[in-house]
């Protein structure tokens, strides 16, 4: 058994959802410090063990354990991660609680209104009340965006530099990839494209398609 910090991923995703599970924030942060961590490999298409709900209740992917300590929650994991390092979270008090906003909004301000458009489109799209329902969410999306774009006002980064709440903003918009929502804000799509130019995300998102199992039909 190993002793690095163990991270749950899947070994199998639908090709829609390959580069979107949310352990990608996890290796992600792994990646911008240099420090391994192990994944522990789970079947998205079958219930996860029992015990695993001890570890996260919601059976979801991640979880965290590092020793005794289990986290679960993007949020939670970015957070125990930046407080270690501050490549990942910066020590200045005011850039420090911008960036733990900032992570906070793009979990709770920004992703639910993005979840809701792609669930639609990726659950709901044959269902007779879906393109009302999905303008609708469109729209309270759109706004997110717009206010987001506002926020980000010439920054390269949330926080000034970059931070965990890059991390978990960027892998929120990357949801909306099979639309052209965020194109329609530029400097958003480029503060997007500037997160997944940075090596160490090309390094995680290698690591999350090397773990998926090869397709055999
Ligand atoms: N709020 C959780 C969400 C985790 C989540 O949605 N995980 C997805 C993969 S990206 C999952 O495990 N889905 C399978 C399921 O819900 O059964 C977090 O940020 O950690």
């Amino acid at each position: 058994m190993s002793d690095l910090p163990l991270v749950t991923a899947f070994d199998w995703v639908p090709d829609f959802a390959k580069g979107l599970v949310r352990d990608l924030r996890v290796r992600w942060a792994f990646e911008e410090i240099g420090a391994p961590y192990a994944t522990e490999l789970l079947d998205a298409r079958t219930p996860r063990p029992e015990p695993y709900l001890a570890r996260q209740p919601f059976d979801q992917v991640p979880a965290f354990r590092e020793g005794d300590l289990d986290i679960f929650e993007t949020g939670a994991i970015l957070l125990y991660l930046g407080e270690r390092d501050d490549r990942l979270l910066p020590l200045e008090t005011h850039a420090r609680w911008t960036a733990i906003s900032w992570l906070f909004a793009a979990l709770n301000s920004v992703e639910p209104f993005v979840t809701r458009v792609t669930t639609y489109d990726l659950f709901h799209n044959d269902k007779a009340w879906m393109p009302d329902a999905r303008e609708a969410a469109v729209g309270l999306c759109l706004k997110r965006l717009q206010r987001l774009s506002d926020a980000l006002d010439g920054k390269d980064w949330l926080a000034g530099s970059f931070s965990v709440a890059d991390i978990a903003m960027v892998t929120v918009l990357n949801n909306l990839r099979h639309t052209g929502l965020v194109a329609e804000y530029p400097a958003l799509a480029a503060y997007q494209a500037r997160g997944e130019a940075r090596p160490a995300y090309k390094r995680a998102l290698d690591a999350q398609y090397a773990d998926f199992t090869p397709e055999t039909v």
